[in-house]
């Protein structure tokens, strides 16, 4: 089998060729306008980024190089014994746009295993920290901290050649997916079980394997397929978003890929972005505890406009971009369709209720453009259901995924030679003087 990083000399060049086209045949191409509603709205639709690995379709939702998520359920190799992707072979799809073999993954997850454990001093530093520091904080001070031994940076140092920029940066962008798992569980461990020993890593498991068995959930086998496929499809959702935008910008300084995801992951903790799975297992229990044994198709859509009536949102309904249910939602929920015990669960069963109804309240609403589920409506129940039950952790789970899209970016980046970002602002006198030119 090939490595990663012999797959990616040859697709390189390729791309650097591509570049060089696009910017020469294509420079003075328009793709669309920029009008003051995107300046004072929040960028909303702007074509203004170049983003390799994935590229989202209002309808259609996600697609990895071309991949529905079917696509990649078909042909991505899942683990031994299991059938869900993992984020080895999708974390190679972003990377390279091909699909691995089963060989290249198995030869992944070793690679990522060996580099696995925590160095010292990152475990001390967590170790430190109050457990009432929010998770999502502690993570993103331990990818930061790791940046101590990042080789892009002692290269950078060194004097090295910008062509070189990016085999630098795949190293770094290895070592951080490899620490990932043991940093989010020594989170977990330190806050809710404290004193608890937690396991080494272990060389013959895959990355998700390997972390469901560090945060205490090695035996359950169904908790381990949903959290392989929520990583995997989690991992990308293209540039503009919140923190694959956050972090590309950083990285775009040259600042190493620790800090430039650390970045990110302040980003993806704000409540419109991903600690909204946080919130919608807050909000669905909450919802639960009023309706009590009251709970019927009615009593939600009451529920559904105390919350819109009292100015909140709605968490996990809404988006950016999609204007059809995501089918993140769909594969969650389909993972539930196979499993009698999760139909059985009450709170799987609210989740669904609310799906049922919530749509059209929103559009009676009249105010979000997507009034549908995204993929925060429905990663949490299943979590609860298993026994992870601490919702202040979830969005920690999407950050150990959203680093394969984030960190894929970086290397092409990298490789690319993209310069540091530096888009024009503008004050409301300076707009108003220009529309009047
Ligand atoms: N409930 C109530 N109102 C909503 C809403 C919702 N779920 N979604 C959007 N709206 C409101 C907006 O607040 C805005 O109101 P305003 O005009 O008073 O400011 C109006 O509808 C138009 O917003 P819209 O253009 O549809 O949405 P945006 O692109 O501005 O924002 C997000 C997109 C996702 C931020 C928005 O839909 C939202 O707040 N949803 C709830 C939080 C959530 O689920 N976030 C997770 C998104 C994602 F999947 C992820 O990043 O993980």
């Amino acid at each position: 089998p090939q490595t990663v990083r012999e797959v990616l000399e040859e697709v390189v060049p390729k791309k650097q060729l591509q570049l060089k086209q696009l910017k020469t045949e294509h420079g003075q191409a328009v793709l669309g306008d920029v009008k003051v509603e995107h300046v004072v709205g929040g960028m909303r639709g702007l074509k203004a980024m170049l983003w390799e690995a994935s590229v989202l379709d209002p309808i259609e939702g996600i697609r990895f190089h071309g991949l529905s998520i079917a696509d990649c359920q078909k042909v991505l190799p899942a683990a031994p014994g299991g059938k869900e992707i993992i984020a080895e072979s999708m974390l190679w799809l972003l990377l390279t746009g091909k699909i691995p073999t089963e060989a290249e993954t198995r030869q992944l997850s070793r690679e990522l295993a060996e580099k696995g454990e925590l160095p010292e001093y990152i475990e001390k530093l967590v170790d430190s920290l109050p457990s009432t520091l929010h998770p999502m904080t502690q993570l993103g001070m331990g990818v930061a901290a790791l940046n101590h031994d990042s080789k892009f940076q002692q290269a950078y140092e060194r004097g090295i050649k910008k062509s070189e920029y990016w085999t630098y940066a795949l190293e770094d962008s290895l070592d951080l997916l490899a620490k990932l798992p043991a940093l989010a569980a020594r989170i977990y461990r330190n806050i809710y079980n404290p004193g608890k020993p937690l396991p080494k890593v272990n060389k013959d498991l895959d990355l998700v394997g390997n972390y469901v068995n560090m945060l205490g959930y090695g035996d359950n086998h169904d908790l381990t397929e949903y959290l392989r496929l929520y990583i995997a499809i989690h991992g990308d959702h293209e540039g503009g978003n919140a923190s694959a935008h956050t972090s590309h910008l950083v990285g775009s300084t040259l600042a190493d890929p620790y800090l430039a995801y650390a970045a990110g992951l302040y980003a993806l903790a704000g409540p419109l972005h991903g600690l909204a799975n946080q919130e919608v297992l807050r909000w669905q229990m909450n919802m639960q505890k009023e309706l009590g044994g009251n709970i019927t198709h009615e009593s939600i859509k009451e529920f559904l406009w105390k919350t819109l009536k009292s100015g909140q949102v709605v968490p996990g309904y809404g988006h950016g971009v999609l204007r059809n249910p995501d089918p993140r939602f769909m594969a969650l929920q389909q993972f539930c369709d196979t499993r009698p015990e999760l139909l059985e669960d009450p709170i799987v069963q609210l989740v669904k209720k609310t799906y049922e109804v919530a749509p059209a309240v929103l559009k009676e609403h009249g105010k979000t453009k997507n009034p549908y589920p995204n993929v925060d409506a429905a990663s949490g129940c299943v979590l609860y259901h298993y026994g992870l039950t601490q919702f202040k952790y979830y969005t920690v789970i999407f950050g150990v995924s959203r680093a394969l899209g984030c960190l894929t970016q970086y290397v092409w980046s990298r490789a690319l030679g993209l310069p540091i970002e530096r888009p024009k602002s503008l004050s409301m006198d300076a707009i108003e003087k220009l529309i009047k030119q």
